[in-house]
């Protein structure tokens, strides 16, 4: 089990790099050479598929600059590339999914198998306090081992957040139903859901999360607030489109947070998952401690992108 302060000692990790570690400073060395040119713009292409655009975004963003360049007679290198930053900014969306005051803020935080889903609702249950929100709740609702209850208990003891839960194997809806009930008892406004993200069979995961969905909406009712939120891990590459795919499918996702989003991480995946299925990004979890989370900002998440420190 991977606790906050435990795993990794801090000096065995690198400082966390900005953006992707050396794409930005060779799209910039490209731009110089041959901004423009024919070849230019395939070798841009396979510098976005290693930034891990995916092959049909990275053509498509590829097009268009080439389009953008042509139409409004672009030539040197800083025009081309502000083109380009602007491609990329317009590709990604944030949300903000702070707890409406007033009400009972519930949050489904979904995702597959070590993500960080647990670890990402004590970071976003930090943060919420860190910005007066005070009544919050997590809810146990991963109960498929009896270590992923553990976590989220030991998550609670130690940040002072209280936790509902069951026995390991109970049923994930049940958690949630009793969640709801223990909030309203206790005039909390924040649940934090923790839920399992088994994949091995997708059928039986839609299933459940529709499940658990379903009780969520008729208890809450209409004097509560609902949304659920992905965790998507950066460096899992291509994979995290068609996990955004088949949990937006299954429930709907209001936001995705995307975690391990510090070191190794090839960030490009925003802008894929950005342009499809077109959801937009919460936070940025860049590190395992609790405080290391921080708000998307489509601004500065292009500048990093493309930085060439
Ligand atoms: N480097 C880094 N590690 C993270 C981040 N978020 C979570 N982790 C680690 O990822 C692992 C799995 O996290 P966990 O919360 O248990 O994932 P879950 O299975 O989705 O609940 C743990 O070792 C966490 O410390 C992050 O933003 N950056
Ligand atoms: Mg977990």
């Amino acid at each position: 089990m991977a606790l906050f302060g435990f795993g990794k000692k801090k000096d065995e990790k690198e400082p966390p790099k900005r953006g992707i570690a050396g794409i930005g400073q060779r799209l910039r060395a490209l731009f110089r050479k041959d901004g423009g040119k024919e070849q230019f713009y395939d070798e841009l292409e396979d510098l976005l598929i290693e930034a891990d655009l995916g092959g049909t975004t990275a053509a498509a963003l590829t097009g268009e600059l080439k389009k953008i360049a042509a139409s409004r007679g672009l030539k040197s290198e800083e025009d081309l590339f502000s083109a380009m930053r602007e491609l990329i900014r317009g590709s990604v969306r944030s949300v903000d999914l702070s707890p409406v005051p007033g009400k009972l803020n519930l949050y489904l935080v979904l995702g597959v198998n070590g993500v960080g889903k647990t670890t990402t609702i004590a970071k976003l249950a930090a943060w919420f306090r860190s910005k007066g929100t005070s009544g919050i709740l997590f809810a146990a609702a991963d109960t498929f081992r009896a270590a992923a209850i553990d976590q989220l208990k030991i998550h609670g003891e130690r940040n002072d957040f209280r936790v509902v839960h069951q026995e390991p194997g109970s049923d994930p809806a049940a958690v949630i139903y009793d969640s709801i009930a223990s909030a309203r008892t206790q005039g909390d406004s924040v649940i934090l859901a923790d839920t399992a993200g088994r994949m091995h069979n997708r059928q039986d995961l839609v299933r459940e999360l529709q499940k658990i969905d379903k009780v969520i909406k008729s208890r809450l009712g209409d004097d509560g607030v609902y949304r659920k939120i992905l965790v998507i891990d950066a460096t899992t590459g291509q994979n995290g489109r068609h996990q955004a795919e088949v949990f937006h499918e299954a429930v709907g996702v209001d936001g995705i947070i995307m975690t391990k989003y510090d070191s190794s991480a090839k960030g490009g995946l925003i802008v894929t998952i950005g342009r499809d299925p077109g959801l937009p990004f919460a936070f940025l979890g860049r590190g395992e401690k609790i405080g290391d989370l921080v708000p998307f900002d489509p601004d500065t998440y292009a500048g990093e992108l493309l930085s060439s420190e």
